[in-house]
């Protein structure tokens, strides 16, 4: 009686590695059909910053300019109708999703519901959770910014200033995104080599103007001897420069440095005002390098895990000359 019942587990355990073995070799991205025209998907997760209507335009912009019929759904700041947008394209036979996954965890089912229907998805801007979803085997490749390296390109400039200005406070982006999980990692990790510049405080602003200015203000009062703001986008930044100015402090070199990440025009200008020490850029331009991407997918070309766009730093040395590259 035991024999068998450690037979029948032996060959259940054996038919279990057979089946992920089985599912493994079929662990591709569903094919793109060669056409004259596609119709794609757009799930955009949000519309309130400067950030995300540029990056809307430059799609909206290129499915025109080549013919495509693009089916665009904007989340308004939720994962669920994100994934409920996802869900619905699908459902109206879209060739092809380009997804800006608003956190990391939960658009992983819209991922693989896609994937099921036979519908390949390209990640954009925002990555996901690589322990739950692969490129390459859930969805074809991200296309975005290395967000790692944001945040320390942001801390090797403030240690390379020297000076006195070593007590931060971070105002990180939504909780559970890719972008302010890495620009976090990236700052702190370099900082961690430089323990006299301290970290004092570190919240969640939601990249969001207003939600910045509030968490800026309260971290101000409990922290009045910080002296610099690292926000993680240009919106955040911003509110943080009210919030200073509010508590009777100015942004800039003779009291508080404050840094961003992404190079909107209005923070580029700030540059040049003095009022924000440095900005890296994070390119929103999505459209032709995600269009032409699925092209190549299409045509059988192999395409690697990540794409990476490539970002430069305004700095008050070159952000006058450069504003007009800005969004
Ligand atoms: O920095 C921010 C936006 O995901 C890289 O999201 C993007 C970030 C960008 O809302 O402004």
């Amino acid at each position: 009686m035991r024999i068998t019942r450690r037979r029948l587990l032996i060959a259940s355990a054996a038919s279990a590695a057979a089946s992920i073995l089985a599912s493994r070799a079929f662990a591709a991205p569903p094919p793109l059909e060669q056409k004259e025209t596609y119709k794609v998907g757009f799930a955009q997760t949000e519309s309130n910053n400067p950030w995300r209507l540029a990056q809307t335009k430059s799609m909206q912009d290129e499915a025109a300019a080549r013919g495509w019929q693009l089916v665009y759904t904007d989340a308004a700041g939720s994962a669920a109708k994100q994934v409920a947008d996802v869900n619905s394209m699908i459902a109206q036979g879209v060739d092809l999703i380009f997804l800006a996954p608003r956190e990391e965890k939960p658009l992983i089912p819209a991922i693989m519901a896609a994937k099921g229907a036979g519908i390949p998805v390209i990640l954009l801007d925002r990555n996901v959770d690589q322990s739950l979803a692969k490129p390459g085997e859930d969805y074809i490749t991200f296309i975005g910014s290395d967000f790692v390296e944001e945040g320390r390109r942001i801390a090797e400039y403030l240690v390379g200033m020297g000076g006195d200005k070593k007590t931060i406070i971070q105002l990180e982006g939504t909780t559970g995104s890719s972008p302010a999980n890495d620009r976090k990692r990236g700052f702190e990790e370099f900082l961690a080599d430089h323990s006299d510049y301290r970290v004092v405080a570190s919240q969640s602003g939601d990249f969001a103007r207003d939600r910045g200015r509030q968490v800026a203000e309260t971290l101000l009062q409990a922290h009045p001897d910080a002296n610099v703001i690292y926000a993680h986008n240009d919106e955040m930044a911003i509110g943080a420069i009210a919030a200073l100015e509010a508590a009777g402090r100015t942004a800039g070199r003779d009291d508080c440095l404050v840094f961003s990440i992404d190079g909107g025009r209005e923070a580029v200008q700030l540059v040049v005002d003095g009022k924000i020490e440095a900005v890296v850029e994070c390119n929103p331009r999505f459209g032709p390098k995600a269009f032409d991407t699925a092209l190549a997918y299409a045509a059988g070309e192999e395409i690697p895990p990540v794409i990476i766009n490539p970002d430069q730093i305004y700095t008050p040395e070159n952000a006058a000359d450069l504003i007009d590259t800005a969004y």
